[in-house]
């Protein structure tokens, strides 16, 4: 089963922690047909109670090591997808890799399929904070300079709205600047999907969930591809089998032993690997559209 590896990019105390356990709280308890549940126990019960704590407006503490959560999503009762979340110490971003939690956290930012930047919102409107968020950018821009093929959803996760004076007129424009160069530049980038959200954590949550649902449903596309992938490679092969058939074979198949050509045999076997792939192929273009469809068609996409 493929596994997503989403990393949180962010710097300390811009909410990383706090929307992953949110999020995955509201995943937990379902949506739709969908449902996710942490595949580690101590994880989960650790979770839930910094969940319920969150929802009565008690945060978590600033996360002293790099974190790794495990889950898995499930449609119907049936699993789909397996995602695990790389949540670093937001010091790490700025420390030189010499330091082993920050060569780490290169690592994962390579190696991630998908990632959610975190950005406190309220210290962007004041302008207080936007160089920290240029450098972290430039951390995620190492990783995803690298990719050329794979499909990698991305988010930016505008947190802690709540505290925004949205009657402040710059405000806007003061919290969306630092983000421009990564929004040009992903919007170039067919292989790059990004969304911007707008997130509040807490007693009553907005869009909390929207990053993770973002990045899943980018997964399941991804799926989709590989399993078309698959269907088309086995097309082929059994286009090579049929090819090979020769006269003989085949005058001593239907004359003789009336049982099919070695040639016919592999075809076949291919054929249905084929039909397979293009099923399962197709559920998960189904189940990436049930994840969009819980996503605001309001918020703006690259
Ligand atoms: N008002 C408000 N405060 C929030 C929200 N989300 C997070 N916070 C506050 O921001 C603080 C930091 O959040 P964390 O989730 O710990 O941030 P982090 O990015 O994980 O930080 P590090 O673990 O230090 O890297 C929390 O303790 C809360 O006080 C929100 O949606 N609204
Ligand atoms: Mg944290």
């Amino acid at each position: 089963m493929l596994i997503l590896n989403i990393v949180l990019i962010g710097e300390s105390g811009s909410g990383k922690t706090t929307l992953e356990t949110t999020s995955s709280e509201i995943l937990r308890k379902g949506f739709g047909m969908f449902s996710a549940r942490y595949l580690n126990f101590v994880e989960s019960r650790f979770q839930l109670q910094a969940a319920a704590e969150i929802r009565e407006g008690r945060y978590p503490n600033a996360t002293r090591t790099a974190m790794s959560r495990h889950l898995q999503l499930s449609h119907s009762g049936t699993e789909i997808m397996d995602f695990r979340y790389t949540d670093p110490r937001g010091g790490s971003f700025f420390e030189h890799s010499a330091i082993p939690e920050a060569a780490a956290l290169k690592k994962a930012i390579l190696l991630g399929d998908a990632f959610i930047v975190t950005a406190d919102a309220s210290r962007l409107a004041k302008g207080t904070n936007s160089t920290e968020i240029r450098r972290v950018l430039s951390m995620l821009r190492l990783g995803l300079g690298e990719r050329t093929r794979r499909r990698t959803g991305l988010v930016i996760a505008l947190t802690k709205t709540d505290l925004v004076d949205w009657n402040d007129l710059g405000a806007k424009k003061r919290i969306l600047a630092p983000f421009q160069p990564l929004i040009e530049a992903a919007s170039a980038n067919p292989h790059l999907h990004g969304i911007v959200v707008p997130t509040v954590c807490g007693p009553e949550p907005v869009n909390a969930a929207v990053p993770a649902l973002w990045v899943l449903h980018h997964g399941a596309e991804a799926i989709a591809e590989r399993d078309r992938a698959t269907a088309a490679e086995a097309r082929r092969l059994a286009r090579i089998e049929r090819a090979k058939e020769n006269l003989l074979d085949l005058l001593v198949s239907r004359l003789i032993t009336g049982t099919p050509t070695r040639a016919e045999t592999n075809a076949e076997r291919h054929a249905a690997s084929a039909a397979t792939a293009d099923h399962n192929s197709v559920t998960a273009t189904r189940h990436a559209r049930d994840l969009r469809s819980h996503i605001p068609s309001s918020l703006f996409t690259f």
